[in-house]
């Protein structure tokens, strides 16, 4: 496989994980997940995490893989990459999984003593790939070894922090996020 094919492989098959965090943003908003509980003096998860955003962004992500499914093999006769299609259980293993590691983060971020919106580097850019990739592979390993070979993984681990900082960027330009991280 080459490089741009790699890139065009990882960039799909990973869609599904990146779309729910900014359709939570588009979203979010009423509930929080913690119900406003406090764990010591600080909260469990913040205001930042929402049912409705966390819903929000896992149904985009389903719907999401489901359109591309549906146009896996017109892309593969276009450009020439076998992009995969989605098994449903892959799919929910990436958006719910996306939305799980960026509740995790979150509660990292409150018990290390910072507040809602404070950013935390590193973690902010990749705390969905940790928990949406093993996720994905627990609820659907046949599909995920196949699609997730090393070179895609290692592809996926720098590409992420490049277009997280990007999206994010723009939709703090936007005015769409408080803040550009
Ligand atoms: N959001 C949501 N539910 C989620 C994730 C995000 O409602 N599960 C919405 C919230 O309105 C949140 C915004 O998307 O404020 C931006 O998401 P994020 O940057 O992850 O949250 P922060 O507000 O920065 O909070 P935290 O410090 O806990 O990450
Ligand atoms: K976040
Ligand atoms: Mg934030």
């Amino acid at each position: 496989m080459t490089l741009l094919e790699t890139l065009v492989i990882a960039f799909w098959a990973m869609l599904p994980a990146y779309v729910p965090n900014n359709a939570a943003v588009l979203a979010g908003g009423g509930r929080p997940i913690d119900g406003g509980r406090t764990w010591g003096d600080k909260r469990v998860l913040g205001d930042g995490k929402t049912w409705r955003g966390t819903a929000a962004g896992i149904v985009a992500g389903l719907a999401l893989a489901g359109i591309l499914s549906l146009f896996a093999g017109d892309v593969e006769s276009a450009i020439g990459v076998d992009v995969p299609e989605f098994t449903p259980l892959a799919a929910l293993g990436l958006a719910a999984g996306a939305m799980l590691g960026d509740i995790l983060a979150s509660f990292l971020k409150r018990r290390t003593g910072r507040q809602r919106g404070a950013m935390f580097p590193g973690l902010d850019q990749l705390d969905f790939v940790v928990v949406s990739l093993p996720l994905a592979a627990v609820l659907d390993f046949a599909w995920f070894t196949d699609v997730f070979t090393w070179e895609v993984i290692l592809v996926v681990v720098i590409l992420t922090p490049i277009l997280h900082v990007s999206t994010n960027m723009i939709a703090y330009k936007l005015g769409l996020k408080n803040e550009p991280w």
